[in-house]
């Protein structure tokens, strides 16, 4: 028996090709990510949204991986190549960066389909038995292991990532799909406005991830297909996935806990809202997502800065920070900072007071500011004395974006400073 074998999920895993589609816009996070990919947003005080999808496959011994990306990208590439091009590709490790080239056509990826497609060269160079296609989209923490045992074992041709999300969350977000009791999916559709229910339980729909393990010659095939078809917009969620579950065997691989058992801890950072909220999350002595685990570590890159310092300022005042987590290179001086993250390189000067906010790196805040619920783009300059998610309407008449739940995004561009490289 295979199974008993006890390099069965290593040999399995060094057959994988990873693939992590990266070009995504992110347009629900406005002017966060107009001039960056959402896969390069910061995240948890030190991190980039693409470092938990990579981590992930370096933890589960899936170190050949390719990163395709599109749009906005010089933030990302500049973050792949400064962490993540260390691999040594004489052992068969790499992470590689796959823009869109036009060796296929002479287009950008049109949908995620596509964007595999325009690489299948390069997949049978290195023809792996099996490709782990991944969104770059996700915050999460998750053994690709199980679900490769799983999908193989299971004889599917293509096994989906799924899990259990509320109907409305769901509606218009998510892909959703309906499976049989062996956990085969029979039917799926892309971001249906009124998602099913799952059978037996009430106000809840079962969700792609946007994760999928296909057999590689199955995947060429079908994309190969694909690619003549004139109706098709080359999307695995609008195109593929419905196409296919009839004639193929498609199976639902749910995502829990490893733990537990019960839920597993995925965010879609994909709003303003779930931005902050999911930053908020990480504050607190028991989080959903420990960073702190040392069983799953998370790789990034940041360049190296000295400790972050609190200080007393010249009238004696401290400088300090509570419930917060507070990254590298910053300085709080006479100021106080309580549940927030801060990112690397920030200035905090006197006089201020900063509440639940996600600052990004080398921000500056000038003294007696006041800001709470709110988001900072990076390298933005606070003017002395500015207030912040005190008054939504005095908010929208700085320039500022407040979002229905009140949370604050300052840009560089809304404070009227100079914009581009910095
Ligand atoms: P969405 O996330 O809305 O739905 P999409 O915008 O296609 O789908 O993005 C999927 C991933 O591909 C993201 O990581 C994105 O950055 C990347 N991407 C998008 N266009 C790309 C391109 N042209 N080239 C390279 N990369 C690209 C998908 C599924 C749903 C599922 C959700 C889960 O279609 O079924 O429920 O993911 O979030
Ligand atoms: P990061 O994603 O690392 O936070 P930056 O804020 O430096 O990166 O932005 C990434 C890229 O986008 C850089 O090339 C930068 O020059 C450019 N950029 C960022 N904001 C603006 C802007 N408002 N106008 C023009 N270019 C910008």
């Amino acid at each position: 028996m295979e199974e008993q074998n006890p390099r069965y999920v290593s040999r399995l895993t060094r057959n994988t090709m990873a693939l992590v589609l990266a070009g995504g816009r992110g347009s629900r996070l406005y002017e966060l990510t107009s001039w960056r990919a959402k896969p390069a947003l910061y995240f948890g005080g030190k991190y980039r949204i693409i470092d938990f999808p990579l981590s992930n496959c370096v933890n589960s011994g899936i170190r050949k991986i390719g990163v395709l990306t599109q749009y906005k990208a010089h933030s990302l590439v500049r973050h792949l190549v400064r962490g993540w091009s260390h691999f040594k590709k004489e052992l068969g490790e790499y992470v590689e960066i796959l823009p869109a080239s036009q060796r296929y056509s002479e287009d950008w990826y049109q949908g995620t389909a596509d964007a595999i497609y325009q690489n299948l060269d390069i997949i049978r160079a290195e023809a792996p038995d099996y490709l782990l296609i991944l969104s770059g989209d996700h915050v999460y923490k998750m053994d690709y292991g199980p679900m490769l045992v799983n999908h193989v074992e299971s004889g599917a041709d293509l096994s989906v990532c799924c899990l259990e999300v509320p109907v409305e969350e769901a509606a218009n977000a998510f892909g959703v799909m309906k499976v049989d009791e062996n956990g085969r999916v029979v039917a799926f559709q892309e971001k249906p406005a009124e998602p099913a229910e799952i059978p037996g339980q009430p106000g809840l729909t079962l969700a792609s991830m946007g994760n999928y393990i296909f057999n590689t010659e199955f995947l060429c095939d079908i994309l190969t297909s694909d690619a003549s078809n004139l109706k098709s917009s080359h999307d695995f969620g609008n195109d593929i996935l419905p196409s296919i579950i009839e004639q193929y065997q498609v199976n639902a691989y749910p995502f829990r806990d490893p733990e537990t058992g019960g839920k597993a801890y995925w965010r879609d950072v994909g709003t303003l809202d779930s931005f902050w909220q999911a930053n908020m999350e990480l504050i607190g002595t028991s989080p959903a997502l420990n960073l702190y685990e040392k069983e799953w570590p998370l790789w990034t890159y940041q360049e190296q800065y000295p400790p972050a310092k609190f200080v007393f300022d010249a009238d004696d005042r401290r400088g300090m920070a509570v419930d917060s987590m507070v990254a590298g290179g910053a300085i709080v001086s006479g100021s106080r900072v309580s549940g927030s993250v801060i990112f690397s390189n920030t200035r905090i000067h006197s006089y201020c007071d900063v509440e639940r906010a996600v600052i990004l790196p080398e921000v500056t805040v000038g003294r007696h500011c006041r800001i709470r619920n709110a988001i900072i783009d990076r390298h933005c300059n606070i003017p002395e004395g500015t207030v912040i998610g005190y008054d939504a309407e005095q908010d929208r008449a700085n320039g500022f974006r407040v979002t229905d739940r009140g949370v604050v995004l300052v840009t560089r561009g809304m404070l009227g400073q100079p914009e581009g490289a910095a």
